[in-house]
C-alpha cells in the first residue's frame, strides 16, 4: 500500500492556508491577514499513522489561471505530476466566492478534500451549511476547521488520513457547460489525447481544452499545444457568433450559476455580523478625510514604539556588553596573547556587541509590523494610500510590500509578486530599498540619541523614514513616466475583516525576526567584525614621528605629583613651607602665582591644582589620541579610508566613516561594528567609553544626521541587490539599481551637508 502521499493546499488569498499548514506540519511559516502574504510554494512534511505526508503551501488564487507571478506558482505545482490530494481551503465566511476556485480545480480531476476553514467566524456572522448537500455538489468531503487554534485543524487531520486511504475510489464530478460549449471542450480534448503528451497524462485533456478555450496564457505558452492554436480560435469564433458573448465569459458564468444554485441551496445566512463589525471601524479608518491623517498617525506610533519603549532594554544591553568587555579585560592580562585578547574585546565585543545592543529596537519594530498584519490594517493603509500612489504612478497594492520593506527588503521584494502589472511590479522592486530597513536601525538607534535631545528623537526618526518615502515616491514617479510607462490598471482591492492579534502569533513573529537577527550578528556580522579588525590592526606601525610614549610617560609622572600635592593642598596642611616648596619646585602652580596669592586666593588653592591636573591628564589623552591615530592610519582601513577620504569629505565623512560605509555593504550593521571597533581600539585597558559618546565628541549633528541620510539611500545590502537580480532576472538591473542609489545618497548628502555647514545649522549640539 502507498504510504507517501503528496497533498497541495489551495485556495484563496488570506483564506488561513499558511495556518493550516503550520498547524500540521508544525513549520512557522509567515501568516498575516491580509492577501498575499504567501508568494512562493512551500512544503513540509508530517507522519500520521504510518502515513508520512507531504504537504504543499501554494499562495492564494482566485481562480486558475496565470495572470500574475504567483498564479504561475499554483498551476505548474498543481499541474505537476505527483500531487495526490488537493486540499482546497475555502474560507467559510465568503463561501460562494471561494467556492468559486474549486470549480476550476474540480476540472484537474484530482482527488479534493475541501476544508471550510474560519469556521468560528463563520458561526459568528450565522451562516449555516448544509454538509452533505454541499458534499453532493462539489463531489468532495468537506471538513470544518479552524486554522489558527490549536486543536482546529484535528477534524481535517482524522479525514485526510481516511481520503487518502482510499484515493482509488475517489471521483469528482465535472461542470458541464452547455451542448455546444462541451462538443467544442470535447472536440479539442480528443486532439490532445491524440497528442499524448507524456508530462500531462495524470491530468484530464478536458482541463486543458477548457484552459485553451479561455486563452489562459500559461497553457497556451506550453508549445506541445501549439498544433492546436487554429483549432481553438475556429472554435472560440464559432462559439462567439451563437452566444454572442466570449467563451471565457460564458464559461466563468456557468461556474457562477452552479455555484449560486448550489449555496442557495445549501448554504444559509441568519445575520451579518463580523462585517458590520468591519465596517464600523473602516468608516473612520478609511474616510476620506481623516485615512490619511491617521494612518500618519500609526506610523508615527510605530516608530515612537520602536524607538522610546525599546530604548531602555538597549541601554541594559549595552551595559551589559560593556561589563563583559572589561570583565575579560581585567581576568585576560595584557601579556598574554594580546592580538586574540584585543581581538576579543574590540573586535569581536566592540564589534558584534555594537550590533546586538539593538536588538530590542528590532524585537519591537517587528512587533508593531505583526499588529499592522494580523489585525488587517494593511489592507487598510493600502486603500488609504491608493489615491497617493497613483499621483506617483503606483498603485495601493505596491504600498503593502513597501511597508513591509521598513521590515526587510528581502521579503518586502518578494511580495511584490501580487503585483499584476509587471510596470508596477518592477518600479516597486526597484525603489524598495529606499524603505528604510530593519538594519538601518542600529545605525538611527546610535546616532540619533548621541545628537538630539529626548524630546525630538522619535521626530527625527520619523523623518528619516519619511525622507526615504518621498525619494521612493519620486524615484518611483521618474520612473513610471520614463523607463517604465503605461497607464495604472484598475483592480479589485480586497479589505479582509479585521482580526483581534493573536499575541502568541505576533510574539512568534517577533521571535523569529529576533533569531534572524542574532544569527545575522552570529555569522555575517562576526566574519565582517573580524576581518574588519584585522583591517583596522595591520600593519602595526612601530616607528613614530613622535616618542608619544616617554612623553605620555613624563605627563603621567607630573600628573601624580600633581595629585600629590592636592592632596597635601587638601589636608590643610597646604600653608606649611614645606608643601609650598614642592609646589614650587615642580611648577605645578608657578612661584609668581603662588606668592601673589593672597590669603583667601590661598584656600582655592586645591582648586587650582586640581586644573592644572586635569590639565595634564586632557594632554597626555590628547597625545594618546594623536598615537591611536597615526597607528590606525598606517592599517588597511586607515589607507583605504584614507585613499577615498576626499571623495567622501565633502559629505562630512572622515576616514573612519569611509571605512564604516564601505564595510556597510556586506550588512547595513556592519557600519555600526565597524565603529564600535574603530571606536574601541586602544581602549582596552581603560574602562570602555560608550560608542555614543565617543561619537558626540568626534562628530557634529549635522555630520550624525548626514551619516543616517547616507545609509538610508546609499546601496542596499549584498542580499537585497541578490534577490532583486533574482526577481527581475537581470544583472544589469541590479548593476544599475546600487550604481544609482550610490549616486543618490551621495548627492543629497552632499547637498544637505554643505547647505547645512554654509548656514550652520547643526553644527553644534542641540538640545
Ligand atoms: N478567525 C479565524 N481566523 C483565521 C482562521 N484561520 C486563519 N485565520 C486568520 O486568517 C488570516 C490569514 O491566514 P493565512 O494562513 O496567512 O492565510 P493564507 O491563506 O495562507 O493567505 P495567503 O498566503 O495570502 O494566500 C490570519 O490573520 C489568520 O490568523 C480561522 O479558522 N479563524
Ligand atoms: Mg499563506
Amino acid at each position: 500500500m502507498k504510504k507517501h502521499f503528496t497533498v497541495a493546499l489551495a485556495g484563496n488569498p488570506n483564506c488561513g492556508k499558511t495556518c493550516i499548514f503550520n498547524q500540521l506540519t508544525g513549520a512557522r511559516q509567515h501568516v498575516g491577514n491580509y492577501s498575499g502574504v504567501t508568494v512562493e510554494s512551500k512544503s513540509g512534511f508530517f507522519k500520521f499513522k504510518d502515513m508520512e505526508i507531504e504537504l504543499v503551501d501554494l499562495p492564494g488564487v482566485y481562480s486558475l489561471s496565470s495572470s500574475s507571478p504567483e498564479e504561475d506558482v499554483v498551476f505548474q505545482e498543481l499541474t505537476k505530476k505527483g500531487v495526490d490530494l488537493i486540499l482546497n481551503v475555502v474560507d467559510s465566511t465568503i463561501p460562494q466566492r471561494s467556492l468559486y476556485l474549486t470549480t476550476q480545480l474540480a476540472e484537474l480531476h484530482i482527488p479534493m478534500l475541501l476544508v471550510f476553514n474560519m469556521t468560528d467566524d463563520a458561526k459568528k456572522k450565522g451562516v449555516r451549511f448544509d454538509i452533505p448537500k454541499l458534499e453532493t455538489y462539489f463531489g468532495s468531503h468537506i471538513v470544518q476547521t479552524v486554522g489558527c487554534k490549536a486543536g482546529g485543524v484535528a477534524p481535517l487531520l482524522e479525514e485526510l488520513t481516511r481520503t487518502l486511504s482510499l484515493l482509488d475510489d475517489h471521483g469528482v464530478p465535472m461542470l458541464f457547460y452547455g451542448t455546444d460549449i462541451d462538443e467544442a471542450i470535447n472536440s479539442i480534448a480528443e486532439k490532445i489525447t491524440r497528442l499524448q503528451i507524456e508530462k500531462f497524462n495524470h491530468i484530464p485533456a478536458r482541463f486543458f481544452a477548457i484552459k485553451l478555450l479561455e486563452h489562459d496564457s500559461c497553457v497556451m505558452r506550453i508549445p506541445e499545444f501549439k498544433t492546436l492554436h487554429e483549432e481553438v480560435e475556429a472554435q472560440i469564433r464559432h462559439l462567439l457568433s451563437s452566444h454572442a458573448i466570449e467563451t471565457e465569459t460564458f464559461m466563468a458564468d456557468r461556474r457562477y450559476a452552479m455555484l449560486s444554485g448550489a449555496c442557495r441551496d445549501a448554504i444559509s445566512m441568519t445575520r451579518e455580523y463580523r462585517r458590520e463589525i468591519s465596517d464600523k471601524i473602516d468608516m473612520v479608518m478609511t474616510n476620506r478625510y481623516i485615512g490619511l491623517p491617521l494612518f500618519l498617525l500609526i506610523i508615527y506610533f510605530t516608530f515612537w514604539f520602536t524607538f522610546t519603549c525599546a530604548d531602555p532594554f538597549t541601554g541594559y544591553i549595552e551595559d551589559a556588553f560593556g561589563w563583559l568587555g572589561n570583565r575579560i579585560g581585567s581576568v585576560w592580562g595584557e601579556g598574554t596573547l594580546p592580538f586574540m585578547r584585543s581581538l576579543v574585546i574590540n573586535g569581536i565585543i566592540g564589534g558584534v556587541g555594537g550590533v546586538l545592543v539593538f536588538l530590542p529596537n528590532i524585537l519591537f519594530l517587528f512587533f508593531a509590523i505583526a499588529i499592522l498584519e494580523d489585525s488587517g490594517y494593511m489592507s487598510r493603509a493600502a486603500f488609504v494610500m491608493d489615491g497617493v500612489m497613483r499621483r506617483f504612478g503606483l498603485q495601493g497594492r505596491s504600498f503593502v510590500p513597501l511597508i513591509l520593506g521598513f521590515g526587510c527588503s528581502v521579503p518586502a521584494i518578494m511580495a511584490t509578486r501580487c503585483i499584476e502589472s509587471e510596470r508596477d511590479r518592477k518600479t516597486t522592486i526597484l525603489v524598495l530599498p529606499l524603505m528604510s530597513c530593519g538594519a538601518r536601525l542600529p545605525i538611527y538607534a546610535l546616532v540619533i540619541p548621541a545628537f538630539f535631545a529626548q524630546k525630538y528623537q522619535a521626530f527625527v526618526m520619523f523623518l528619516i523614514y519619511l525622507i526615504g518615502v518621498v525619494i521612493a515616491l519620486i524615484a518611483a514617479l521618474i520612473m513610471k513616466s520614463t523607463l517604465f510607462k503605461g497607464d495604472g490598471e484598475v483592480y479589485l482591492m480586497e479589505l479582509p475583516p479585521y482580526r483581534m492579534p493573536v499575541l502568541k502569533s505576533l510574539l512568534l513573529h517577533m521571535w523569529d525576526r529576533g533569531k534572524m537577527y542574532v544569527q545575522k550578528a552570529g555569522t555575517i556580522i562576526l566574519a565582517t567584525s573580524i576581518l574588519l579588525f584585522i583591517a583596522n590592526t595591520f600593519p602595526e606601525k612601530t616607528e613614530f614621528s613622535k616618542d608619544y610614549d616617554a612623553k605620555i610617560e613624563q605627563l603621567k609622572a607630573d600628573k601624580s605629583l600633581s595629585d600629590a600635592q592636592i592632596k597635601i593642598l587638601e589636608d590643610g596642611k597646604l600653608l606649611d613651607a614645606e608643601s609650598l616648596k614642592t609646589i614650587r619646585k615642580e611648577k605645578i602652580l608657578s612661584r609668581e602665582q603662588l606668592e601673589s596669592l593672597s590669603k583667601s586666593e590661598l584656600n582655592d588653592a586645591p582648586k587650582m591644582v586640581m586644573t592644572a591636573s586635569r590639565e595634564l591628564n586632557d594632554r597626555a589623552s590628547a597625545l594618546e589620541n594623536e598615537k591611536q591615530a597615526e597607528l590606525m592610519e598606517y592599517t588597511i582601513s586607515g589607507r583605504i579610508g584614507k585613499f577615498l577620504e576626499p571623495v567622501f569629505r565633502p559629505i562630512g565623512f572622515d576616514w573612519k566613516l569611509t571605512t564604516a560605509s564601505i564595510g556597510a555593504l556586506a550588512a547595513k550593521e556592519v557600519f555600526v561594528s565597524q565603529l564600535g571597533i574603530l571606536y574601541s581600539a586602544g581602549e582596552a585597558d581603560a574602562e570602555s567609553v560608550p560608542l555614543r559618546k565617543q561619537l558626540v565628541e568626534n562628530y557634529t549633528p549635522l555630520q550624525g544626521f548626514c551619516i543616517m541620510l547616507f545609509c538610508l539611500l546609499s546601496i542596499p545590502c549584498l542580499a537585497t541587490l541578490a534577490i532583486i537580480k533574482r526577481e527581475l532576472n537581470s544583472w544589469r538591473m541590479a548593476a544599475a539599481e546600487a550604481g544609482g542609489l550610490f549616486g543618490l545618497a551621495y548627492l543629497v548628502t552632499l547637498i544637505v551637508y554643505q547647505i547645512g555647514s554654509f548656514l550652520q545649522v547643526g553644527t553644534r549640539l542641540i538640545g
